[in-house]
C-alpha cells in the first residue's frame, strides 16, 4: 500500500466516524424546565432557552451563552413529539482560573407517558481540560417523548451552554 492510498483510506475513516449515525437529526425542543437545581442568579439562564437555542458560545462563561450551577441540576426537555433518541450532547466549560469544571456524570432518563421515567443511560467520563467540551451520550434508540437529565457537578461551578438531543421520529404503532 502507498503513502498516498493509506492517507486517503485514513481520511475516508475519519470522515466516517460521525457524531451520531446516518438518520439521526437534530430534535427539535419545544421547551424544558429545571425540576431542581436551577441556575444561579450570577449566572442565570437569562432567555430560558440558553440550553436549547443552538448557540455553544465562546470559552468566555460571561458571554451570556451560558448558565452556571452551584447545584446539581435536574432538567427535563419536552419534544413535540415522540422520538427514539440515539444520542444527547451536552456543551460544558472547563476553566481552571475561575473554578468551572466536567461534570461528575450526566444520568439520562427517558419517558413517553410524561409520568413515568425509565433511566436509560448514565456518563461519568468526562474530558476535564481547559475549554469548552461536547459530551455525547448514546441512548441506544429509546423512545420518548421527554427526556431528564440529572447533572452531579464537581466540586466546581458547572457551566452549560448547549443541550443536544439527536434521534429519528419513533414508529407510528399500527
Ligand atoms: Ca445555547
Amino acid at each position: 500500500m502507498n503513502l498516498r492510498l493509506a492517507a486517503g483510506l485514513l481520511a475516508a475513516a475519519l470522515a466516517a466516524l460521525p457524531v451520531s449515525p446516518a438518520g439521526a437529526e437534530v430534535i427539535a425542543c419545544s421547551a424544558y424546565r429545571y425540576l431542581s437545581g436551577p441556575p444561579s442568579p450570577s449566572y442565570p439562564d437569562r432567555t430560558g432557552a440558553v440550553l436549547t437555542d443552538g448557540s455553544v458560545g465562546s470559552p468566555d462563561f460571561t458571554d451570556g451563552s451560558w448558565a452556571g450551577f452551584t447545584e446539581n441540576p435536574v432538567i427535563e426537555f419536552q419534544f413535540d413529539k415522540e422520538y427514539a433518541l440515539d444520542s444527547v450532547e451536552v456543551v460544558y466549560d472547563v476553566a481552571a482560573g475561575p473554578g468551572l469544571g466536567a461534570p461528575a456524570q450526566i444520568a439520562v432518563f427517558v419517558s413517553t407517558d410524561g409520568t413515568h421515567f425509565t433511566r436509560q443511560a448514565a456518563a461519568v467520563a468526562f474530558d476535564r481540560t481547559e475549554g469548552v467540551h461536547r459530551a455525547a451520550i448514546p441512548l441506544y434508540a429509546a423512545s420518548a417523548g421527554r427526556d431528564r437529565i440529572e447533572v452531579t457537578r464537581g466540586a466546581q461551578w458547572l457551566f452549560l451552554s448547549e443541550v443536544t438531543f439527536r434521534g429519528a421520529p419513533a414508529a407510528v404503532p399500527v
